[in-house]
């Protein structure tokens, strides 16, 4: 059964991931889409504007365009998808599960002080300040595609560095093969968190070899600003030739690992969502084709592009693995 969301959505071939989920969770999922529903019309009937203001972020200073030694692809030759659309359609679960209301819901959300703790298997363990992490490595622009699960896309300039600097500084142990990321829970400010969609923290994963790889990067900023809350700040995960729900948002832990570590989607729904989630146009999601998507802010759909438009980079992480299986 697929339920379907009455909101505004930008395209009816779109389809909510997120409100289809596992047994449990289905019920909680089916309460709140009624609620979401009911908010909406309840604004529609008494023609009160939504309050959307305008959210404005501070400038990141010194960003460079790469750091020199890293090899990275040209960006994209397609438009940047505008600001205003970055910001203001997101998927982030803490908050709600309507895309157009997660501004409004974490316009307040606070984002200092903050620390990411990293450990697991490393020599040095270290609890970070963000302020310290970020000092990490030179702030640099990466501008990727960005493909959500659901089958829709942008363009995004992203700020951040290369996720890599920040394992090398705590310098793996031999047996550590992957990588977890915990993201923050805060019910009194996220009141996703209060309703239980998911089960929080969210939690993602890689492993090593793609958490080290050159295009994952830790992203602070968006065209050359500091992140706002609604994309992930003060930091998140953004690896560029997986679907968007392995990016994890305002993350607090970072733990290397020898297994295998849970990750969210995987929990909710594991026939549909399975640890790698690379794109790929050739392996559907069971509901729906993955062979095409929306691009943000343009009619008609686009041919998905393997790895997302990365194969050159990261086809060779997978060498001899069967992506149907691993998924
Ligand atoms: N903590 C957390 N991270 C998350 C999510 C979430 O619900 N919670 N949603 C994911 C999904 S499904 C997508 S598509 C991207 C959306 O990122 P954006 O809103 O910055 O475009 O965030 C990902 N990271
Ligand atoms: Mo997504």
């Amino acid at each position: 059964m697929v339920i379907k969301k009455h909101g505004d959505i930008l395209s009816s071939e779109i389809t909510d991931e997120h409100l289809f989920l596992n047994r449990r969770n289905f019920v909680r999922a089916a309460v709140l889409a009624g609620t979401t529903t009911a908010t909406a019309l309840l604004y529609r009937r008494f023609a009160i504007p939504a309050p959307v203001p305008a959210q404005v972020a501070a400038n990141i200073e010194g960003v460079k365009s790469s750091t020199p030694d890293v090899a990275v692809p040209p960006p994209p030759a397609d438009a940047r998808t505008p600001y205003e659309k970055i910001t203001n359609y997101n998927n982030y679960y803490e908050f709600t599960t309507d895309k157009e209301d997660v501004a409004r819901l974490a316009r307040n959300f606070t984002t200092r002080p903050w620390t990411v703790e990293v450990g697991g298997l490393v020599q040095k363990p270290k609890t970070f300040d963000i302020d310290d992490l970020i000092k990490l490595a030179p702030q640099e622009e990466r501008v990727y595609r960005f493909r959500c699960v659901e089958g829709w896309s942008m363009i995004i300039p992203w700020v951040g560095f290369p996720l890599a600097k920040l394992l090398s500084a705590v310098e793996p142990l031999g047996g550590a093969r992957y990588v977890a990321f915990e993201s923050v829970v805060r019910p009194k400010e996220m009141p996703g968190q209060r309703e239980g969609t998911l089960d929080f923290p969210y939690v993602e994963g890689l492993r090593l070899d793609e958490a080290m790889h050159p295009l994952t990067i830790l992203a602070t900023g968006i065209y050359g600003k500091v992140l706002l809350p609604q994309n992930g700040a003060p930091v998140r995960l953004v690896v560029p030739w997986k679907y968007g729900f392995k990016s994890a948002k305002a993350i607090v832990k970072i733990t290397l690992t020898e297994r295998e570590p849970p990750t969210t989607w995987n929990l909710a729904t594991p026939s549909e969502y399975g640890f790698y989630s690379n794109v790929n146009p050739q392996v559907d999601h069971p509901r729906w084709s993955q062979a095409t998507e929306q691009r943000i802010g343009e009619f008609g759909r686009r041919d998905t592009l393997m790895f997302n438009g990365y194969a050159d980079e990261v086809a060779q992480l997978y060498a001899g693995m069967d992506l149907r299986r691993y998924f």
